[in-house]
């Protein structure tokens, strides 16, 4: 049996608490009529990058679970089956951007810049598409009776997900490119 070591568990409950607090304190930034940047998935695909998958699944796993605790879920809980979906399964599945966690190191260690670049691209845009595209399918679901008269449940859920898909996963590429000159000590988890 393989035992999980403390400092991945600490971290785990560190950054999901970080992601709520940005969550709870910060006003998405306009940019557009259609985009607002928010940052607060960052936190979580940090622990993706620096342990992986199963840490960055459960660090997603204790937002949604803080979100739901507090009460801060209360207006996007509409049923069990659907809140169910998007506070646990969603966030959790923020946490696949690990995948590239191994392919990603090497090329931190070897030095490449732009390989290190395309590899946490990658990871945002795929932990940002599995977390919505459980919201773009819960949002035909359930939040169809929400859309304006006369538009189908799934446009209406294609353009709130999407818009929302955007400013979640740019405003997460934006910072790790800002600080791609630390990514080394970043994600480096030895010392
Ligand atoms: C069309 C539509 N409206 C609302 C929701 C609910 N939703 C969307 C995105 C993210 C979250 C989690 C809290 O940030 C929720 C509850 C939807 N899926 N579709």
């Amino acid at each position: 049996m393989s035992k999980t070591s403390i400092r991945p568990m600490i971290e785990v409950a560190l950054f999901a608490t970080i992601a709520y607090i940005l969550d709870l304190v910060t006003q998405p930034m306009s940019i557009g009529p259609w985009i607002s940047l928010s940052f607060k998935m960052v936190p979580i695909f940090l622990l993706s990058f620096r342990w992986g998958v199963g840490a960055g699944a459960m660090g997603g796993l204790i937002w949604g679970l803080l979100q739901v605790v507090t009460g801060q879920a209360a207006g996007g809980w509409l049923t069990l089956t659907q809140g169910f979906l998007e506070y646990f399964v969603a966030f959790s599945l923020i946490g696949i951007s690990g995948v590239v966690k191994p392919v990603l190191d090497k090329a931190i260690i070897q030095g490449k810049k732009l390989k290190s670049l395309v590899y946490i691209t990658g990871g945002i845009l795929l932990g940002g598409f599995s977390r919505y595209l459980i919201h773009f399918i819960a949002g035909v679901i359930f939040w169809g009776s929400y859309a304006p008269k006369g538009q189908s449940p799934y446009l209406y859920s294609f353009i709130v997900n999407s818009s929302s898909f955007l400013g979640e996963t740019l405003a997460s590429l934006i910072v790790f490119f800002a600080l791609q000159r630390f990514l080394g000590r970043l994600l480096n988890t030895e010392k």
